[in-house]
């Protein structure tokens, strides 16, 4: 049974009036079974409405997209069968962010990089996953390094100054989902985000400028037109994109699991883009040259 009160995608998301960069990337989205071909996970924390490879695949054409980065969604927890079939079925257009053990096998490693994956992805939100102990962590990252896959990371805000030690030490470059989660109501000036932006500035860490639908109080939502919605976050995602042009990557977070509020036109969602990355140089850096430095270092079509 889905999750009561959960929110299904939005169907028939208006065509975007920014034109995409040629190339773009969507660099977070996931995909949800379907149920009955890839069943969820039993330790999963929420049930949600399946969201195929074929409907993500038909949003990215909609949007004027090129490509996706597909991140493991803890409901499918360390199976990543759905993903690695979205992969497989991409036409060397999705790259992928897996969830792993530490006994992984090196076959399924290899297996996981030919099918697409470059990174795993470390979970901190207690709401979705049970902690997993920092040393097994530290061994997932030990196995995943000599491939040249990164770790990407999802936390509070409250939680950062516990774990940044801990995410230093790890041996690979770190990707960071919705710009850590600030607190909007917060000065974008304050400690708090300078707390998150000098961890961002001392490492080799990359930032995901989305997720606005999520982090807002205010608003208003991507909805019926609205142009300049979540007006709220626009400061902090606009404060790192100009801070870390080279690290920054944007994605839809399509289907937009656990929304409790609204759920967003993806297309307003790509109209909001102007807003955190104003000009067309930035626009390039956040749309195209990041995401492929990443995930498509030998360019496309040659994996
Ligand atoms: C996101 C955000 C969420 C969910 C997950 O893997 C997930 O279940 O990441 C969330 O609930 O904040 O990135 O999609």
């Amino acid at each position: 049974m889905v999750t009561p009160g959960w929110l299904h995608w939005f169907e028939g998301p208006t065509e975007p009036t920014f034109t995409l960069p040629e190339g773009a990337v969507d660099a977070h989205c996931h995909v949800f079974g379907p149920a009955a071909e890839f069943p969820f996970a039993p330790e999963r924390k929420y049930t949600p409405v399946d969201a195929s490879k074929a409907q993500l695949f038909a949003l990215r054409d909609h949007l004027g997209l090129a490509l996706n980065v597909i991140v493991q969604a803890t409901c499918h927890g360390a199976d990543n069968s759905a993903l690695v079939d979205a992969l497989r079925h991409s036409d060397g257009k999705a790259r992928g962010v897996a969830t792993v053990r530490a006994d992984v096998s090196d076959d399924e490693l290899a297996s996981l990089h030919e099918a697409g994956v470059r990174g795993v992805r470390f979970n901190f939100v207690k709401r979705l996953v049970d902690v997993t102990p920092t040393e097994v962590l530290e061994t997932i990252a030990a196995r995943i390094a000599p491939l040249g896959w990164h770790v990407v990371i999802y936390f509070e805000a409250a939680d950062l100054p516990g774990l940044k030690d801990f995410f230093a030490s790890l041996p690979v470059p770190l990707v960071v989902d919705h710009m850590g989660r600030p607190d909007v109501t917060k000065d974008p000036e304050g400690p708090e985000f300078a707390e998150f932006l000098d961890f961002v500035a001392a490492g080799d860490v990359w930032v995901k400028v989305s997720c606005p639908e999520r982090l807002t109080v205010t608003g208003p939502a991507a909805l019926d037109g609205e142009t300049e919605a979540y007006r709220d976050v626009v400061p902090f995602a606009r404060k790192v994109v100009e801070r870390f042009p080279d690290r920054v990557l944007w994605g839809t977070d399509w289907p937009h699991p656990n929304l409790k509020d609204h759920m967003p036109d993806d297309g307003l969602l790509v109209d909001h883009i102007p807003h955190i990355a104003p000009t067309p140089e930035l626009q390039q850096a956040l749309l195209v040259d990041n995401p492929m430095r990443l995930y498509w270092p030998e360019g496309e079509h040659s994996a």
